[in-house]
């Protein structure tokens, strides 16, 4: 073993790891005068397989038949591991050229799907190959153009003013994602900076915070705060409210798990007769979460979506993704927690900026 070692140190170096150690008998005659030896596997860690091979080449005709046995099926595994790791990574990676390349990982480290990204990128490339101008600016121009071009129409349009009544504008979406912040930054544009008359009406009565929270908001901005009970008493509500110019209407914080907390929103929805349904969405959230939430609302006229929380995130994709398969408008990106500050109209091409900041 002492010698098996040293041999093992001088090979190897300090760093060895020893991986194995079988000690067995060998020659002899009808079992008598067998040899005693030791096997000993070693390898330097950060490279395993790579050193086991050193020690192959160098030590495979001094080494016993099984030996060498198993130092050729470990050789045989880590080409075998090679290849396996360069079909994974090379799995479902289009051939595009270089630049095509680095645009199309751009897209997808953003979370891009996959068919949008290569779909995007083809167009662009196959156009950047026409321009007689191959420029680095030149090539980003027609990239822009080319993740700016399908959603460009998707736009919200608010709805057109009703003679002598006031717009209602309702707001709806998951727990926590600053439906009721959002409100409070809008209403604020409206009533402090565009000088009309606002009122707010919270449905939100499960919980003393919530209710709080709105009559805080509405103090500040002196603007009416209106609590209601049950879809009955909304409608009453607005009756008495024709002569405000905008009227923001907050719900509790739904899980679009719970189907009856949905049903009863859905209820509110049908007393409100909004001209405007907004779903507010964190942009911190899943695709996939987006996509079950849309199809929970899907029989609510949602007329545009709301992205909050877009300074906690730097991957857009999700969003664009979300915008190109639903075609839904975004109306406004809200990005921090000051009122009325972080708030933004969400025209197409700021979401295309955003996806493209290196
Ligand atoms: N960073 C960041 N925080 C935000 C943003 N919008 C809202 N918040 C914060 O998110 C938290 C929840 O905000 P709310 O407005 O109460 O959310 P809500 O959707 O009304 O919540 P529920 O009524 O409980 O469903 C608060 O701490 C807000 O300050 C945003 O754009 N960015
Ligand atoms: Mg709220």
């Amino acid at each position: 073993m002492q010698e098996a070692m040293e041999r093992i140190k001088s090979e190897l170096g300090n760093e060895a790891v020893i991986l194995h150690t079988r000690y067995f008998k060998e020659g002899g005659f009808l079992g008598l005068f067998r040899k005693k030896y030791v096997e000993v596997t070693a390898a330097v860690d950060n490279n395993v397989y790579d050193d086991l091979a050193t020690v192959k080449e160098e030590t495979s005709a001094d080494l016993a038949p099984q030996n060498r046995e198993i130092v050729s099926d470990l050789a045989a595994m880590r080409k075998m591991m090679q290849e396996m790791s360069f079909l994974l990574g090379n799995l479902g990676e289009p051939k595009f050229p270089k630049i095509g390349q680095t645009l199309y990982h751009r897209l997808i480290k953003q979370e891009i799907d996959n068919n949008i990204a290569q779909k995007i990128v083809k167009l662009t490339i196959d156009e950047y190959s026409r321009t007689p101008l191959q420029t680095k600016e030149e090539l980003n121009k027609i990239f822009l153009a080319n993740l700016l071009k399908p959603i460009q129409k998707i736009r919200y349009e608010p709805a057109p003013a009703k003679q002598g009544k006031p717009r209602i504008l309702t707001f709806i979406g998951p727990t926590g994602v600053g439906k009721t912040t959002t409100i409070a930054k809008l209403a604020a544009i409206s009533a402090v900076m565009e000088k009309k008359k606002v009122a707010l009406i919270t449905v939100d009565t499960y919980r003393i915070a919530a209710v709080e929270q709105l009559k805080t908001i509405g103090d500040i901005m002196n603007v009416p705060v209106k609590v209601v009970f049950n879809p009955e008493n909304l409608q009453e509500c607005l009756q008495d409210m024709l002569d405000f110019d905008v009227i923001y209407i907050d719900t509790a914080g739904r899980s679009h798990k719970n189907e009856t907390q949905v049903n009863e929103l859905k209820e509110y929805l049908g007393s409100a007769h909004s001209d405007d349904i907004f779903l507010v969405l964190a942009s911190t959230s899943k695709y996939q979460d987006f996509l079950d939430i849309l199809e929970t609302y899907q029989d609510v006229n949602i007329t545009s979506l709301i992205f909050t929380k877009l300074d906690e995130t730097s991957n857009y994709g999700s969003i664009y993704n979300l915008v190109y398969k639903k075609k839904h408008p975004i109306s406004y990106f809200a990005n921090g927690q000051n009122i009325p500050d972080d708030i933004e109209i969400a025209e197409p091409i700021k979401l295309v900026q955003m996806l493209m900041k290196e």
